[in-house]
């Protein structure tokens, strides 16, 4: 394994540690880095050597724009945001390339999803605090798209979710198959993704900033549920740390980097990670499960979820419309005796 750690001069908090920048990996070397770490929950890692040959290095803004231009793509904020806008991603290309400041700027022809009274209660303003970004865009519908990027060679024979058929992985898993693209200032708030799947983000285009810290520490950066996850828009800002809010901060070890062009960032299982957009730019990301977070994923499916799909039924509009659902099922995902009964099966 070569290793070289990134200098930079863009870190953000006093305290902490560069993301390691390394190549060539052996299994031993993966088993080393998702085993160990702080609070045995791994170290986060950049690979430099893993997209060389995906066809994903060929995207640009341009060929986005020629290739699916007339798509239809709904972007927000950023992914807490409940107000969001939708238009054809050849207008959202032009206008994150546009040059300047695009806070309070939206994309031409674009219009918000949903009715004015769902903008008033959600505030408008949270649509303008910050650009427009095209997070978490699904790509399973565009055909033959998710073929340009893969697992790494790292993971390639240890991902157990690639033993299990497509049509079960489709039918019973979240999806973690996604490309975000965004303008310079486009932003992720501090979070960690469901499921307790690791995860990867490959950079294709442009330079992002990341700040990450262990599950180990979470509670001391953001509001967590039982099951570890953090509480959307609970997280610490790390261009801006409230320390009355997070009076115990500098006791973490937060990791800092930038990806650039073919720098893949693997996140392991949990791993709470914060991006923003240095410069416009296109990222995509895909999730794994190995012995290492294979427990916390199983739980996340056997657990976690059950109230999530249950909700997810009741809030159906064919059950809404004819009144089936009793007006209990509606809050089955935050009944605290559910959770409680749940949490007691739950080892973290
Ligand atoms: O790139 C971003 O803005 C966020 C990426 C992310 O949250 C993820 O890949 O899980
Ligand atoms: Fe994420």
């Amino acid at each position: 394994m070569d290793t070289s750690v990134l200098t930079t001069r863009e870190q953000w908090l006093p305290h902490s540690q560069a993301v390691p920048r390394l190549s060539g990996l052996s299994d031993a070397d993966v088993d080393e880095l998702l085993s160990g770490g702080i609070g045995g929950f791994g170290t986060p890692f950049i690979v430099t050597d893993a997209m060389a040959n995906w066809s994903c290095m060929q995207w640009s803004f341009d060929w986005f724009k020629k290739t699916y231009g007339e798509t239809i793509v709904i972007t927000s904020s950023s992914f807490e945001s409940d107000v969001r806008m939708r238009g054809r991603l050849s207008d959202y290309i032009d206008y994150i390339t546009e040059d300047g400041d695009l806070r309070g700027r939206v994309p031409r022809n674009f219009s918000y999803v949903g009715t004015e009274s769902q903008l008033d209660t959600a505030g408008a303003g949270s649509a303008l605090d910050g650009p427009q970004y095209l997070v978490s865009w699904d790509l399973e519908y565009l055909s033959g798209i998710g073929d340009h990027f893969h697992q790494p060679y790292f993971m390639k024979d240890r991902n157990l979710l690639d033993r299990l058929m497509p049509e079960t992985q489709r039918a019973f898993f979240n999806k973690h198959t996604f490309a975000f693209i965004g303008p310079k200032g486009s932003l992720s708030q501090l979070h960690n993704d469901h499921d307790h799947t690791h995860s990867y983000l490959a950079q294709i285009v442009g330079r992002k900033k990341l700040v990450l810290f262990s599950p180990a520490e979470a509670e001391l950066v953001a509001q967590v549920d039982p099951f570890g996850f953090t509480v959307d828009g609970t997280g610490i800002d790390p261009q801006n740390p409230d320390p009355d809010r997070f009076p115990r901060f500098l006791e973490t070890t937060p990791f800092e980097c930038v990806i650039e062009r073919g720098d893949l960032l693997f996140l392991p299982s949990g791993w709470l990670h914060y991006a923003y957009g240095l410069t416009a730019g296109i990222s995509v990301a895909r999730d794994s499960v190995d012995r290492w977070n294979f427990g916390r994923w199983f739980q996340s499916m056997a657990i976690t979820n059950l109230p999530k799909l249950a909700s997810r039924v009741v809030q159906h509009p064919s059950l809404q419309r004819d009144g089936i659902a009793p007006p209990w099922a509606d809050r089955v995902r935050n009944d605290p005796y559910l959770l409680s009964l749940l949490t007691s099966y739950y080892r973290p």
